[in-house]
């Protein structure tokens, strides 16, 4: 079985906490009372976490959840500084947000490639021993110790990045449309909710132009909110599917359409300001088109949306509908 898609974390990092300063005296063969020599302790590690290519989910982060910075190390005799602890980097995949998990305090969005956050500074080193003479303490016996790492609880929330939501009820043949105009697999059944995870598939325009990603938001039914709704979060479009059959009313098909607009509108964030697309889907299956005009001109009057009739399986209307969809990606955002 393909593993599921792991969109959502909670790891615990704690960085490295400081090394201890030394308690040391100089020792030499002719200088028996030899003055405070203790060095200091190195920096505890950092945690960083940081947005790395081709990682396609946070699958990483399933089964490890706590992870630990290296400390620093002590200092030593003769002025040594402790070594520095190593930073603990942690990769996520590109368009990850990664938030203080008891607040959800938003800490950073890694949506470009390289792009990190420090999420936990390394404790400080400890100072030694040679600090702390002065002229009536010749011979301290103290030190600082080293300060201790900071734990932080990370909520991480990946959110794919494409340029368009493939969004719609089940059955409407989202599945298929995106097979159709890209290499992707995903499942197509003739049963609901074949998809549970968002698929992404990649269209080429033509040699020149730059791709489109894809992306299909599955599991859209009651109007409610829907944890696969953060995959449209970043699109530029969103593509909505309704299909069309011989019996199919415009009022059913308002009601399927209504459904998916309120199921966005309750997801709120800018997801309901997107762009919109409205795709009649399954248009092989009308026995004659006579009624596709007025059925379509309603639906705009409606709506607001114009309406474009496609079929998945036949690929009619595919090329008109992705012009559309091409030309609206171009637009600059308003
Ligand atoms: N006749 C016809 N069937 C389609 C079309 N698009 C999808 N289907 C069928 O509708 C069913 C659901 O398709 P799927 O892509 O899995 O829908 P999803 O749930 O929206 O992803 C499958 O049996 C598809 O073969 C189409 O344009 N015409
Ligand atoms: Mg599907």
């Amino acid at each position: 079985m393909k593993p599921v898609f792991i969109d959502e974390a909670d790891i615990v990092v704690e960085s490295g906490s400081g090394g201890g300063g030394s308690v040391h005296f100089h020792r030499a063969r002719f200088l028996p009372k030899g003055g405070p020599d203790g060095g200091d302790g190195g920096r505890g590690g950092d945690v960083v976490v940081y947005a790395r290519e081709n990682l396609a989910d946070l699958s990483n982060y399933l089964h490890k959840k706590s992870f630990k910075a290296e400390a620093g190390a002590p200092g030593g005799a003769n002025k040594q500084h402790g070594k520095d602890g190593a930073d603990l980097r942690l990769a996520v995949p590109v368009g990850t947000q990664v938030f203080e998990a008891e607040t959800m305090e938003l800490l950073a969005d890694l949506d470009t490639p390289g792009a990190e956050v420090t999420v936990a500074v390394g404790g400080k080193g400890g100072k030694g021993n040679v600090h702390y003479k002065n002229p009536v303490r010749q011979a301290p016996r103290i030190a600082q110790k080293g300060l201790p790492g900071k734990r932080i609880h990370l909520r991480l929330i990946y959110k794919v990045l494409a340029d368009v939501g493939v969004i719609g009820l089940p059955n409407a043949g989202k599945s298929l449309f995106l097979s159709r105009i890209s290499s992707a697999k995903p499942k197509v059944a003739a049963y609901p909710y074949t998809t549970i995870t968002p698929q992404l598939g990649v269209y080429m325009p033509s040699e020149t132009d730059t791709p489109l990603t894809f992306v299909e938001i599955p599991g859209v039914a009651s109007g409610k909110e829907n944890r696969f709704l953060k995959h449209g979060e970043r699109v530029k479009v969103l593509l909505i599917l309704l299909e069309l059959s011989e019996e199919k009313s415009l009022k059913v098909l308002l009601d399927e359409l209504r459904i998916v607009l309120s199921t966005v509108e309750a997801y709120g964030g800018n997801l309901a300001e997107k762009r919109k697309i409205l795709g009649l889907n399954k248009v092989d299956l009308l026995g004659t088109r006579d009624d596709l005009p007025s059925l379509q001109e309603e639906l705009e009057r409606e709506t607001g949306l114009k309406p474009f009739s496609l079929s998945a399986r036949t690929g009619e209307g595919l090329e008109v509908l992705l012009k559309v969809i091409v030309g609206f990606c171009r637009l600059k955002e308003s």
